[in-house]
């Protein structure tokens, strides 16, 4: 009896052995067999890269190629070291064409050796900095769509001759469905010719950008992803610094500076010396100063809450842990915010590297159709910001009201991926991170100062006028007038400059002498030689930070500045002036140059 009873016992036991075994290989079985994996492979962690780089050693050295940098120091002819470059007379009809069709010079490029020298226009201390001795592989991810010849090649000979061989696994080309000849048999047989490093893997249908991207990321097997434009060149020893900050911390992201390579002489040149990347709140992209302490560290890598888009470098295991681009983004647009929140939010970091420098051809126009339907842009930012910018959202749904009825489509996965990666809000973003943002784009705008007609107090028949006029054109004092004709209705904004209402145009002084007259420019939002101040009291208005003051010629109307006195003629009035925003004068658009405490 007793026997029995433990016998059965015994069964039932074996029974639950066996059961697990079967189970456990028939699991294995299945996470092992790739086949099951696809529709993981559809879904957000599509791939996953558990292991990431460690360096074995951090001793510093010098990467520079001494013996390249030598070498293009002593090359001359068209389009080396930068310099503007021109095509003859009778090459005209050519230079036509190949500019209608790229947007650039595409005629001039191809006179223009795919190894050309470029000026090295580095910060003098980048010249002397060393980086870790371990650093990641990289494989270079570069989508096209109908790029030229001799641009796209350029951009993969640049990656190749200034980088150390071992760095690069590989240069990924990804053909987003071209229709150009050239870039079909013809690319494959001279890349496997003449640069066996590089490949072309080719999407069956046009798809955008943000496929592009992710396929081509896909694709790739290095330790980190280097992203780049079709129209690249990098810069002298570019490359360790974009590598070293990943190496130390495979959650930072880094973006090399951007230069210029002038679409019509193909000239090198810098665009500036360093900002950080932001956006309004209809998610133009915009830049912010460096700060204090980024200018007194300078070279050395600064923070940046967003990156412009199209060239950085990032570790691949991070990329995938991120789940890449939110696949749902169509085409292009709002893919660098949707990427820099979530680097930002979920746990990574970002900064531009002032030694890593790669030139750019901003094209003159866009020379192809979009391949999109309907507002795709409008639709990939409701997405961005229904994910990650919660409360802020109502910010950009104000000024852009049709966004509300925008269907985002299925945003899930993107939630469920923020929820498990236990990502930050955007209050933290906002205040920690890009915590001077809402200084210079305030998500609700201030009223303005004073709005209105600008008048001579001794005459006000006269008006201020900016007759509509362009860039650099006088602003001039005319007959008062209702009709359209005229354009005499500005605003004394929060940003302490003088605009007209209907147009982003400012009163702008680059003279400070006395007669200087005062020049229509674009705002600049900068203060400067934009920058105004109305008082009330003695009803001048004060130029910038010298001592002039608005003032004009009766005889000859002529509107200037001058330096402030009591002259009747330094008199102005103005339809409303708003007395509570004057008493904030010196309080509105405060500085912030840290993280906000309060948050
Ligand atoms: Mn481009």
């Amino acid at each position: 009896m007793m026997r029995r009873h433990i016998l059965r016992l015994f069964r039932v036991r074996n029974l639950i052995i066996i059961t697990i075994i079967i189970g456990t290989i028939y699991l294995v079985k299945s996470f092992s067999d790739v086949k099951s994996l696809e529709p993981f492979k559809q879904s957000l962690l599509g791939t996953v890269v558990k292991e990431y780089f460690i360096p074995s050693s951090l001793r510093k050295i010098d990467w520079h190629d001494y013996k390249k940098i030598k070498y293009e120091r002593k090359q001359k002819g068209i389009g080396e070291q930068g310099i503007p470059a021109y095509l003859s007379k009778n090459e005209e009809a050519l230079e036509k064409q190949l500019y209608s069709v790229n947007g650039f010079n595409g005629a001039l490029s191809d006179k223009i050796p795919l190894n050309r020298s470029l000026p090295d226009i580095r910060h003098i201390k980048c010249q002397k900095r060393l980086y870790i001795e371990s650093l990641p592989t990289v494989s270079v991810v570069v989508p096209f769509h109908n790029e030229h010849w001799s641009t796209l090649l350029r951009t993969a000979v640049s990656v190749l001759n200034r980088s150390p061989e071992f760095l690069i696994k590989e240069v990924i080309l990804v053909d987003d469905a071209s229709t150009k000849d050239f870039l079909k048999k013809k690319l494959d047989d001279y890349l496997s010719a003449n640069l066996p490093k590089v490949r072309v893997i080719r999407l069956a249908s046009r798809s955008g950008l943000i496929t592009a991207r992710l396929a081509g990321a896909k694709a790739a097997s290095a330790d980190v992803l280097l992203f780049l434009d079709s129209h690249t060149e990098a810069n002298a020893n570019w490359l360790p610094p974009l590598l070293e900050p990943i190496a130390l911390d495979h959650r930072t992201v880094v973006c090399p500076y951007i230069d210029v390579i002038a679409y019509d002489t193909f000239e090198y040149r810098a665009q500036d010396e360093g900002a950080r990347g932001a956006f309004d709140w209809e998610l133009y992209y915009k830049r912010l100063p460096l700060l204090p302490k980024d200018l007194d560290n300078m070279p050395e890598p600064f923070e940046s809450p967003v990156m412009a888009g199209g060239l950085f470098a990032m570790s691949r295991s991070f990329f995938w842990e991120l789940g890449g681009y939110d696949p749902g983004l169509d085409i292009w647009g709002g893919e660098q915010y949707e990427l820099s929140f979530k680097i930002w939010q979920c746990g990574g970091r970002m900064v531009d590297a002032p030694c890593s420098r790669v030139g750019h051809i901003y094209r003159k126009f866009a020379p192809f159709p979009n391949p999109g339907h309907g507002d795709f842009v409008g639709r990939n930012y409701r997405r961005v910001a229904e994910v990650w910018m919660d409360e802020y959202a109502q910010y950009l749904y104000k000024r852009r009201p049709n966004y509300r009825n925008i269907d985002t489509g299925d945003i899930s996965e993107q939630k469920a991926l923020r929820e498990r990666l236990r990502c930050r809000s955007f209050r933290w973003f906002m205040t920690q991170v890009a915590f001077d943002l809402t200084v210079k784009y305030p998500p609700v705008e201030p009223n303005a100062f004073a709005e209105g007609r600008i008048k001579p107090v001794s005459n006000p028949q006269l008006c201020v006028d900016a007759h509509h006029g362009a860039q650099m054109d006088k602003v001039l004092l005319k007959r008062c007038t209702e009709s359209t004709a005229g354009e005499q209705k500005f605003m004394l904004s929060w940003h302490k400059d003088i605009r007209s209402k209907s147009r982003n145009m400012c009163w702008d002084l680059p003279e400070s002498a006395p007669k200087s007259p005062i020049l229509l420019y674009s705002c600049h939002l900068g203060g400067g030689n934009q920058l105004w101040r109305y008082y009330p009291e003695t009803k001048r208005l004060k130029h910038g930070t010298n001592d002039n003051c608005l003032d004009w010629d009766p005889n000859t109307r002529a509107l200037y500045i001058m330096p402030c006195g009591d002259a009747t003629t330094q008199q102005w009035s103005i339809d409303h002036v708003d007395y509570e925003m004057m008493g904030k004068w010196d309080n509105v658009a405060k500085p912030v140059t840290g993280p906000v405490e309060d948050y």
